[in-house]
Parts: structure tokens; C-alpha cells; sequence
């Protein structure tokens, strides 16, 4: 059994995309949990297992699944019909878990870099920064249109999404600006967009 916990308009949103671009909604309990938010409105919720009390969280027969990375290959291996990844562990599937795995250790650290003004020759030397990470963007939309190629994947809802929350951060390069475009008007991403307007609501 599944059960996702999220919460509306967060990290989380981006997992609720792919599992509306999979077709599995039916197949997922979700959980909608409190979070503390930057605006000071919200709180830690009791109810949320995650250990940090942050969301996405998925509970897979009773094993907590942690980080949006991992729980979006994850769902993914469970349903390789889906088509939102390369089938497991063919070569694509390696590359593809680069991506997932690059978002978290390398894209969103120097994204949070810059946005606090933090520079440093230890930082740089592990994780470089913002213009170098999007050099490899670049490199492979210049075969594209997506991120692994000629197919859409989850590797592109996870890369393009802080661009989708923060479009001011998004490089000024019309092949990564028409990627994060192409990413968020797909009907999925904006059906899910409007159920979190509702929940927010709630
Ligand atoms: N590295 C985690 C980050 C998760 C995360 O920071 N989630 C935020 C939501 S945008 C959260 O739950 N914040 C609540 C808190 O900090 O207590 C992931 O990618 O899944």
C-alpha cells in the first residue's frame, strides 16, 4: 500500500505532477499534512511521519520514503508502464536517476546558494554554482526537447521546478526559459495547479 504525504503549494506539489502525469492517482492514499511555512502560518503536524516533519513523505507498506528525488524513482520503478522514466536499470535509467539525484545534491544547493548570498571556496569546490550547473542544463536540452532526450520524464518536473516557483532564477537562455515553459504548461502540472488552489482554499 501507498500513502503520500503532502502538503498543497510545496516541494511536494512537484511529486503530485508526476503521479498525475502517470495516471495513478487511484493506486495512492493521499495524506494532506500541516507544514510550518516561511510566512510564519502553518505547524509541524503530529499526523506527518516524515522525520523532519516536511513533506513529500510516501509510506510503502511501512517503509518511509524521503526526498522528492528518491520517491519520484521510486514510484516510477513500481509503474515502468507509465512511461515518465527509462525502464529500470537499463543504461537511460542510470542516466536518468543522474538527474534526480544531481537536482538534489547540485541544483537546488546552489540555487539556495545564491538566493542567501553565499559564497565560499569550500562550497565551490563541492558543489560549484548556479552558472555552472545550468551550463549542464544547456548541454542537454541542446539534444532535447527534454532532459533525457526525446522523451519526457520525471527527471524534467523535478529539474525545471524551482524555475516554475521562482521565475526570476531562471536562466536568461530561451532554451532553458522554452524547457521550464514547455514544463509547466503541460495539462497534468496544470490540472494538478488547480487542485492545490482548492486545497489551499480548505
Ligand atoms: N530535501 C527535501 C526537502 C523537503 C522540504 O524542505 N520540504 C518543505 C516544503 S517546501 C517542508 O516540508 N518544510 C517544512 C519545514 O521546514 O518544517 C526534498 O527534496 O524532499
Amino acid at each position: 500500500m501507498l500513502t503520500f504525504f503532502h502538503s498543497p503549494n510545496s516541494r511536494s506539489t512537484a511529486v503530485l505532477t508526476l503521479i498525475e502525469e502517470m495516471g495513478i492517482a487511484d493506486q495512492i492514499t493521499l495524506k494532506l499534512v500541516t507544514i510550518p511555512r516561511l510566512d510564519g502560518s502553518g505547524a509541524r503536524d503530529p499526523a506527518n511521519p516524515h522525520p523532519e516533519g516536511k513533506v513529500p513523505a510516501l509510506d510503502h507498506d511501512g517503509r518511509l520514503i524521503t526526498e522528492r528525488g528518491a520517491i519520484m524513482a521510486h514510484l516510477c520503478g513500481l509503474f515502468p508502464d507509465s512511461g515518465l522514466s527509462p525502464k529500470p536499470f537499463t543504461p537511460d535509467w542510470g542516466a536518468f536517476l543522474g538527474w534526480m539525484a544531481w537536482y538534489q545534491g547540485v541544483l537546488e544547493p546552489v540555487m539556495i546558494h545564491d538566493f542567501a548570498g553565499l559564497s565560499h571556496p569550500v562550497l565551490q569546490a563541492t558543489f560549484r554554482d548556479h552558472p555552472t550547473a545550468v551550463q549542464r542544463l544547456r548541454k542537454a536540452l541542446e539534444r532535447g526537447p527534454w532532459l533525457m532526450g526525446e522523451t519526457f520524464s520525471a527527471a524534467d518536473i523535478l529539474v525545471h521546478s524551482p524555475y516554475a516557483w521562482f521565475g526570476d532564477r531562471t536562466p536568461d537562455d530561451p532554451l532553458i526559459q522554452d524547457w521550464v515553459a514547455r514544463c509547466m504548461a503541460r495539462p497534468a502540472r496544470l490540472k494538478v495547479l488547480a487542485e492545490e488552489e482548492t486545497r489551499m482554499a480548505a
